[in-house]
């Protein structure tokens, strides 16, 4: 390792303009003669659409044009699309009801988009926005999952009947059955995984610009993936043709998974510059983020565990139902079947498992990813029933884990995934000395004396991450092949570009992609440059989810550099006189092994481009690309312990100490990578404790639909979190990394959950566990 290379605790390189105001984001870019928007969204839950009356919009100062659904149907731009096949058991495929960008018939949320009003301001268009006159005909809402399953609950779409989406299943019912009737112990529990609404610092925006002259069309927004966007735009949405469509995602400001979908508002704002003839730019407000911004988990369940006499795991049986909101987003199918159900192993060695998993329509927000969609939920549940098991049981929550821990690898799981690599006893361990394990009951008693309740709680996660094997998502119904691309391009003077399909949203990819290059070329991080989020400068690219930048886009860099260093060794080799096999890059030179001769890399990569004389037949030019496909996803897991301080008057809880133990393979930046397990497992706190999305029943509105209702934790909310890390490398990339991003919001909301409970002699308690939910809990 380098001083920058692999494993180097060094600051972010973009965090300078970050912190000095002067990251460039999509609100930031201003294009001649660009006009502002403003969207009409339904008041209603569920209403029919009787007319659109826009006179007195039109007739709004600076005004230019109201354009609704019926015109963009006119100009037939196609439905959003959900991108994952999931069919039922029966064999039927899932019921999907169309998402039109504007709707043109009946609006099934409270912010459905009706119409979009262009102005020459923005003030002007939310007035022109306000002037547009909709009929609607009210109907009947639902907006929790027992409403929508309900006898004679209204009809969401047409295609969807009783609102049932799927009725999937995975595993062996019949032969869990069996363990479970013959078990010596099973302990069953209903688990309620709570709606979150994410919160990126920049809400989303859009910006489309359709240039007739060269009839061609740029989208800047806020994505996650913008090559998948302008992919999905011109083969589904037929927005425009693929080389006639440029997506940029400049600086984004937090996209936590919600920005990974193709919302209305990027569609819309493209047809209405095309329709208006100028550029339409759109910046959500935060009540439209809350409203519109896809939501994550709202999942209800039943689980059972079997144990035989030695508390050994034979079954587990799960049975969910899935809120996925008024529309099926892009990635939404997937959540809470391949990304949850597969994960239901959790860190135990489990012969039989059977779960089965419903999805509804409702009159809410669309449901899709959300820091960890499906795994935090599945972890959730096993973690949450594991801790339960051993209450019942009498046994150590640690040592239960323990006896049940898959301890060979590659383990193959009875639900898809087969686990390569891992030490969850090490994680266990590490995590227990951090956390002083063994003194809790001292601190216990030493907190009643000062009339507080203290608990301690544990979880013990593993995810799959690292989306991608194009073969598995493939089979499993994902409508594309996940790998990651990369292109190395040397320039003539030696500095470097790295052009990446990965995209950077607060992850930093710009310091630890350049430590990679650093590391290999051994040159300094400052002449690398990283890009990404423009579709017209990177080749093609499938974006960042799941985790997966490191393990596959950085693979696909790491891929990509072999080429460029066989390459240039041969021309050192041949500019020296040398043999290829005895040249070695360190240090930015290439030296001749055993002798003193040496060749500045900037000196090879100059003769690269300008030399007459290069190897016979080697063409010129210095940049190589790579496609990287993994042959399995990674396997991240760790131990997370959490230590809680009630006080029994108020219900007021107080997180004391939280301990993280992750196992993430190797490691490019271990400062990077505590700020993201901090970011997750603030994230996880905020679910357990203070997140708590809510509909009205009766009339579908939201009435978490600012900060004064819808808490986001806050420092003073959280404890300093320990982080360590043990290591087992992955084996299915170059790097032997395991993605980081999402796994402390997968792996805190049981452990603080169990920790709660564990306090107040209650295991009956559901998220958020605010100050009145844990008092009445204490009092029940
Ligand atoms: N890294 C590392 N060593 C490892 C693993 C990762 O040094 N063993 C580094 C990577 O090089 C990268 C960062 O850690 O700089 C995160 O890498 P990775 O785990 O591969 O995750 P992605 O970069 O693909 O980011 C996605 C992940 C997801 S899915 C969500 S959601 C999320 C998250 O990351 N959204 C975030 N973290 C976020 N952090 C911020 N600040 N903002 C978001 O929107």
């Amino acid at each position: 390792m380098g001083a920058e290379g692999i494993g180097a605790r060094i600051a972010r390189k973009e965090d300078k303009r970050f912190i000095t105001g002067k990251g460039r984001y999509t609100d930031d870019m201003v294009v001649p003669g660009m006009k502002h928007a403003m969207f009409v969204r339904s008041p209603h839950a569920h209403a029919k659409i009787t007319g659109i009356n826009k006179d007195a919009a039109l007739a709004v100062p600076g005004v230019i044009d109201v354009l609704d659904g019926k015109q963009l149907t006119e100009d037939g731009i196609g439905n959003l699309i959900c991108g994952w096949m999931i069919h039922s058991k029966d064999g039927s495929p899932m019921n999907m009801g169309a998402w039109r960008p504007l709707a043109d018939d009946k609006v099934r949320y409270v912010g459905d988009a009706v119409a979009i009003v262009v102005a020459d301001t923005k003030a002007q268009a939310r007035e022109g926005a306000e002037a547009v006159q909709v009929d609607y005909e009210e109907l009947p809402s639902a907006t929790d999952i027992e409403a929508a399953m309900a006898d004679g609950a209204p009809q969401i779409h047409d295609e969807a009947a009783n609102n049932l989406i799927y009725d999937w299943e995975i595993g062996e019912s019949t032969a869990t059955d069996a363990a479970l009737a013959s078990a010596a112990h099973v302990t069953e529990m209903d688990i309620v995984n709570n709606r979150l609404i994410p919160n990126a610092m920049e809400p989303r925006a859009a910006l489309g610009l359709y240039d007739e002259a060269e009839d061609h069309y740029t989208c800047w927004t806020t994505s996650q993936n913008p090559h998948v966007a302008r992919l999905v735009m011109s083969a589904f949405y037929n927005v425009a043709p693929e080389n006639k469509l440029r997506v940029i995602a400049p600086d984004v400001g937090g996209g936590f998974g919600s920005k990974i979908f193709i919302y209305p508002e990027e569609v819309v704002c493209l047809w209405a510059s095309r329709r208006t003839g100028v550029p339409v730019k759109w910046v959500a407000d935060r009540t439209e983020s809350f409203l519109c911004d896809a939501h994550g988990r709202d999942h209800i369940s039943n689980v059972k565990i079997g144990f035989d006499s030695e508390n050994r795991i034979t079954a587990l049986k799960v049975d969910t139902i899935a809120n996925l909101g008024a529309y099926m987003s892009l990635f939404s199918s997937s959540v809470p079947t391949y990304l949850y159900a597969t994960l239901l192993s959790g860190q135990y060695n489990i012969a039989n498992i059977h779960a089965n998993v419903r999805t509804v329509y409702t009159n809410t927000a669309p449901v899709d990813a959300y820091r960890g969609a499906g795994r935090p939920e599945a972890c959730y549940l096993i973690e949450r029933v594991m801790e339960t098991a051993a209450r019942e049981l009498g046994v150590s929550p640690a040592e239960l884990r323990r006896k049940n821990f898959v301890t060979e690898f590659p383990h193959q799981t009875p639900v898809i995934m087969a686990y390569d690599a891992g030490d969850f006893g090490a994680s266990l361990d590490a995590a227990m000395q951090a956390a002083d394990y063994s003194g809790f009951a001292a601190r216990k008693a030493e907190a009643a004396g000062r009339g507080k309740l203290r608990g301690i709680g544990m979880s013990c996660y593993i995810e799959a991450c690292g989306i991608a094997p194009s073969q598995a998502v493939g089979a499993l119904g994902a409508g594309v092949g996940l790998w990651e691309s990369a292109e190395v391009r040397v320039n003539a003077v030696g500095t470097i570009e790295v052009l990446t399909g990965s995209h950077s949203h607060g992850q930093g990819h710009e310091t630890t992609f350049a430590q990679l290059v650093a590391d290999r070329l051994g040159v300094g991080i400052d002449t690398v440059s990283i890009v990404h989020g423009d579709t017209d400068k990177v080749q093609m690219g499938m974006g960042t989810y799941g985790s997966r930048s490191g393990a596959v886009g950085m693979s696909a860099i790491s891929v990509a550099l072999d080429k460029v260093e066989a390459k240039a060794k041969k021309i050192a080799a041949h500019l020296m006189e040398a043999d290829e096999a005895d040249i070695e890059i360190d240090s930015g030179e290439l030296k001749v092994a055993g002798t003193d001769k040496t060749l500045p890399w900037f000196q090879m990569a100059l003769a690269a481009y300008t030399a007459h004389n290069l190897p016979e037949g080697m063409e010129p030019g210095l940049k190589e690309t790579a496609f990287f496909d993994p042959a399995n996803f990674t396997f991240p897991a760790g131990c997370y312990i959490c230590e809680v301080e009630i006080d029994p008057d108020t219900g007021v809880t107080e997180v004391v100490q939280f301990v993280a133990s992750d196992d993430f393979g190797t490691i490019i930046n271990p400062m990077i990578v505590e700020g993201q397990v901090h970011g997750g497992v603030v994230q996880g706190i905020g679910q357990a404790m203070l997140e708590g999305c809510a509909y009205d029943a009766e009339s579908g509105q939201l009435l978490t639909a600012s900060y004064m209702d819808y808490t986001m934790p806050r420092a003073d909310d959280i404890p300093s979190i320990d982080v360590s890390t043990t290591k087992t490398e992955c084996p299915s990339n170059p790097l032997g990394m395991k993605g980081c991003g999402e796994a402390g919001a997968i792996g805190s909301p049981p452990a603080v959950i169990n920790a709660i409970t564990d306090a107040i002699g209650n295991n009956d308690l559901t998220m958020p566990a605010t100050p009145q939910t844990v008092w009445a809990a204490i009092n029940r």
